[in-house]
């Protein structure tokens, strides 16, 4: 049996993919996908995901891709502890945060991080080659305007705002749903909360905890799910030094602004 992870370590699909995979207990080969040497678009690799992205995952030579589907793949497959639960109105609310978390905030946790933090170093004399190269091929993407937007109006970005009172939208809703069981899903640990454990964890590294001051059950949420073995070694540890400093330094800078659009005067 091989498994390999076709991985770059930022990315929150990449993380929830991990985190299930050390919960699992299994090996399997890293391949790191540099996107500053833009990796994602060279031949060999769009070979194997034509839409350029990462997590892939080859099993026994079978390729899989889509976080969310190779995690439900990895709990059906392999044996070991199971996260995908049994009862099938826990199942149901375990997909539907699943499917919440890519429909609704996948697209808004780019604008976050780049309107916050990734925006420096990509405007003007501050930008690499390897930055405007990156900048460049984004372009070409449909999601360019929204990266544009980003790097252009920074915090007054019309899409920030959007994006900031979806995330505190999603955290109100786990702070209910804590209220009646003790994950997310269910009184079980589940994928509902593998999957959205990078999320949450990147409001925290973008120095955004202050959104959850008022919600108690997130933060102990947060306690439980961060010290376990999993989040630990798949996640938290794994940070790039350099994108985890730039976060948070430019996350204390934007968090006033942030705090008057949440909790406006
Ligand atoms: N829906 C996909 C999204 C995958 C995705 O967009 N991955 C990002 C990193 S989080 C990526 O590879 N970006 C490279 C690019 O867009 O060029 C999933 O959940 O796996």
């Amino acid at each position: 049996m091989s498994i390999v992870l076709y991985d770059n370590e930022e990315s929150v699909c990449c993380q929830k993919v991990r985190i299930l995979l050390k919960e699992k207990g299994l090996e399997y080969e890293l391949r790191r996908i540099a996107f500053e040497d833009r990796d994602q678009f060279k031949p060999d690799f769009v070979k194997i995901n034509p839409l350029h992205r990462v997590p892939v995952m080859i099993h026994d030579g079978k390729v899989i891709t889509e976080s969310t589907v190779i995690n439900q793949y990895v709990d059906e497959v392999f044996s070991g502890p199971k996260f995908v639960p049994q009862n099938p109105y826990a199942r149901a609310k375990q997909r539907l945060w699943s499917r919440t978390i890519d429909h609704l905030h996948f697209p808004a946790l780019p604008i976050l991080s780049f309107s916050i933090a990734f925006r420096h170093g990509m405007r003007g004399a501050g930008r690499s080659a390897s930055e405007n190269a990156f900048f460049e091929e984004k372009s070409k993407k449909a999601s360019a305007l929204q990266f544009e937007d980003s790097i252009v109006y920074d915090l007054d970005s019309p899409q920030f705002a959007k994006s900031l009172f979806g995330f505190n939208d999603l955290l109100h809703n786990m702070e209910e749903s804590l209220q009646k069981t003790q994950w997310l899903a269910c009184d079980d640990f589940t994928l509902a909360d593998i999957d959205i454990a990078p999320y949450v964890r990147r409001l925290i590294t973008l120095k955004l905890e202050g959104m959850m001051d008022d919600l108690p059950r997130v933060r102990d949420w947060c306690s439980r799910i961060y010290e376990r073995e999993s989040c630990q070694v798949a996640m938290i540890k794994a940070h790039s030094p350099k994108w985890l400093a730039s976060m948070e330094k430019h996350g204390v800078d934007a968090w006033p602004t942030v705090k008057k659009l949440l909790r406006p005067e």
